[in-house]
């Protein structure tokens, strides 16, 4: 019974990991960069997107794909900021779905206009288990983890933390207020996933938040040279008569 049981969650992953390519050939198509914001609810995604996005990327034309059990109070949010946003709600699901699956990112594609845009943030459900598990067709993974949630999160929720390009530590403005050793914290970062960048922020105040704003403004560039440069080495690796 439990063989069974695995049996059957592997097998949706592998469909799931099929439709998140079928995602990715189509953003890869239209030249956009596609990242997978995480975290858990609350911890500041869009105030963070708000701040990010509302003065522009250096020219990257950003739009958002915004996912919710219910409603379009985010997504409203950053509409204000005239960002492209499109709302996915995921409560058609038994009780609503937890996160985003690459089915449900695919079933929004019609409402984006990808040629307008050179980078897709996806914010993802409010969750620090299921969204590390369901690739959506992304390029990287942002996962921000606020001081309010406790020092100890990167030791319970490894998956997340293993899962991602980076992590914003947001709500530094609260560090004097709350039980959160930011040196023990970095030390479990540093134990789950080893060399994890990490960028202090505060959306309220703004610190760190230009820091940001660099990293997605330069993507788009890098994910652009890491597909020549893998391109490049399948060219050059495969044996010959072998299809790359
Ligand atoms: N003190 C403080 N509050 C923040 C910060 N970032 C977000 N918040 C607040 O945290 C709450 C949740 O933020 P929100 O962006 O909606 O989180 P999300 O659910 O991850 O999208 C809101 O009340 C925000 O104003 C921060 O850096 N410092
Ligand atoms: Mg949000």
């Amino acid at each position: 019974m439990h063989r069974v049981k695995v049996r059957i969650v592997e097998d949706a992953l592998d469909a799931n990991n099929t439709i998140a390519r079928a995602n990715r050939d189509d953003f890869d198509r239209a030249g956009v960069t596609v990242v997978n914001l995480m975290s858990a609810p609350g911890a500041g995604k869009t105030t963070l997107l708000e701040r990010v996005l509302g003065p522009g990327l250096d020219g990257v034309r950003a739009g958002v794909l915004e996912g919710d059990v219910q409603g379009s109070l985010d997504a409203d949010r950053l509409a204000q900021l005239h960002v492209p946003v499109v709302q996915l709600n995921t409560d058609g699901g038994f009780g609503g779905e937890c996160h985003l699956d690459a089915n449900m990112v695919r079933s929004a594609l019609p409402a984006l206009d990808l040629d307008a845009l050179d980078l897709l943030v996806i914010e993802n459900v409010g969750n620090l288990v299921c969204p590390a598990e369901f690739r959506v067709g992304e390029d990287a993974r942002i996962m921000v983890s606020s001081v309010a949630e406790g020092d100890d999160k990167p030791l319970k929720y490894p998956l997340m933390f293993r899962a991602c390009e980076l992590v914003v530590v947001n709500k530094v403005d609260l560090l004097d207020h709350v039980d959160f050793e930011l040196d023990r914290y970095l030390h479990h970062l540093d134990t789950v996933h080893p060399g994890v960048a990490t960028i202090q922020v505060s959306a309220r105040t703004g610190e760190g938040v230009e820091q940001v704003r660099e990293w997605l403004a330069a993507l788009p560039a890098r994910v652009a040279a890491e597909r020549d440069v893998g391109t490049a080495d399948a060219a050059t690796s495969a044996p010959s008569g072998a299809p790359v």
